[in-house]
């Protein structure tokens, strides 16, 4: 899991749900926010004033106090300064827990399909602000397309994906909610080390405290809504001005994305994607996520569906990707599907920032339209149909209640062996047909 992908959890319900599990495994690790005084080294002088005796004026929340002084004495140790530690910290009243708990509340009732997000995503107004921002930045992305691996329709349709190329950034203070988080408890780990990551760019002179101040409600910053341990890794000062500027600078926030996605291995010059034209009588299992050369798939009787050809290689390895089963657009996913997952840790983000690649780059739109009237499992039983393919032998992964390609692969291994269309398509009827094998067993 990207350690920046559960800000997505407010974008989409499929996306909540990847997330909700994310933080259920996360939180599981966590525990109570420290009560004990703070060991060696000492922590920052007190000037007499109330909070916990750290120094910082009291939030009147006892135990955000607490933990402030205990954290900002771990900073300290850990070679932050002291102005910049009172910076990030001072002041900061936590957020109410009624609210955090809202925000990562993920639970709803029916499981949106994975064309819902990747229709949005790829809007005709996105589509055409796209090509706008493209135009009117051409030498910023001529320039991080000479220096980094992946095309610049990629680098924009992240832009895109998550900002509005830069048009909504968030008005949230980063150390703010993180240290909200920290406090009660929740991810506490992975909270400190991203209040860290902040103080440190600011001791390094790369960002200030104000601009901070400009987070989405989980703390992930500016155009490329990177959290600030990625941007402390990632993060490029594109211009050379001194500051990496993901809030207000393009050059900054697109360097820093393409870096991201190069320093993950973006394989220069592959595509994420092809989709491709399933033929008659095709043996759906195919795509049960096993990887084969696009040689091989041809062989299969799959052809390109709108471009020339899958790749400039037929030794490449590809997966067969069926988001609607036998219902919609089939695709041949390439290494770099996986790379843009590094960014955000969702099969439906991928999808839609390559859709958005694509279009971007003057590719036609997709062959097959996505199912219009399908009735798509609920959460619940998304999950008694894992829980009913693991009891029959189908390995479909945790009973998380998403339908991923693990759950689809499983679903077509069975449906292999009771020859139906193995498409691991998880309508209804299929539901029951797998509850009643399962039942019988
Ligand atoms: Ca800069």
């Amino acid at each position: 899991m990207s350690t920046r992908s559960f800000r997505w959890a407010a974008a989409g319900v499929v996306m909540g749900l990847v997330l909700a599990a994310c933080e259920t495994t996360k939180i599981a690790g966590g525990g109570p926010a420290p009560q004990t005084p703070p060991a060696s080294p000492a922590p920052p002088v007190t000037d007499g004033t109330p909070g916990g005796g750290s120094g910082f004026a009291s939030s009147g929340n006892p135990t955000f106090d607490a933990w402030r002084a205990t954290f900002a004495s771990r900073a300290s140790g850990s070679g932050r300064s002291q102005a910049t530690i009172r910076s990030v910290l001072d002041g900061l009243v936590p957020v109410e827990e009624a609210v955090q708990a809202q925000s990562f509340d993920n639970q709803a009732e029916f499981v949106k399909p994975i064309w819902d997000y990747a229709k949005s995503a790829v809007s005709p107004t996105r589509i055409t602000n796209g090509q706008a921002k493209l135009a009117a930045n051409a030498d910023i992305f001529e320039a991080v397309e000479v220096a980094y691996a992946p095309p610049r329709e990629i680098v924009a349709a992240i832009w895109g994906m998550e900002s509005s190329y830069g048009g909504f950034i968030g008005t949230d203070d980063a150390p703010r909610v993180l240290a909200s988080q920290a406090a009660i408890g929740r991810r506490k780990d992975f909270n400190e080390t991203e209040l860290l990551a902040i103080m440190q760019l600011i001791d390094d002179g790369s960002a200030t405290r104000e601009q901070f101040r400009k987070a989405s409600w989980a703390g992930a910053l500016g155009q490329t809504q990177f959290m600030p341990s990625s941007m402390l890794q990632y993060g490029r000062d594109f211009d050379r001005d001194g500051m990496k500027d993901i809030w207000s600078n393009a050059g900054d926030a697109l360097a820093s994305a393409a870096n991201y996605l190069t320093a993950h291995g973006w394989r220069e010059g592959q595509p994420w994607a092809v989709e491709a034209h399933i033929p008659e009588g095709f043996d759906y299992s195919l795509g049960d996520g096993r990887k084969l050369t696009v040689a091989a798939w041809k062989a299969t009787g799959l052809v390109p569906a709108t471009v020339e050809s899958f790749a400039d290689s037929d030794a490449l390895q590809a997966e067969l990707f069926l988001p609607a089963g036998s219902y919609g657009p089939a695709f041949l996913l390439f290494e770099n599907f996986g790379i843009i997952k590094k960014y955000n840790n969702a099969d439906s983000y991928a999808l839609a920032v390559g859709l958005l690649a694509d279009r971007l780059a003057g590719r036609p739109d997709l062959s097959r339209p996505w199912p219009g009237d399908i009735q798509m499992l609920t959460q619940q039983q998304a999950k008694d149909l894992q829980a009913a393919l693991n009891k029959l032998g189908y390995p479909a992964g945790a009973v998380d209640g998403i339908i991923g390609r693990g759950t689809r692969g499983a679903l077509q291994k069975f449906q292999k062996d009771r020859t139906l269309v193995a498409d691991g398509f998880p309508t209804t009827d299929m539901l029951a047909k797998v509850l009643e094998a399962a039942s019988a067993s």
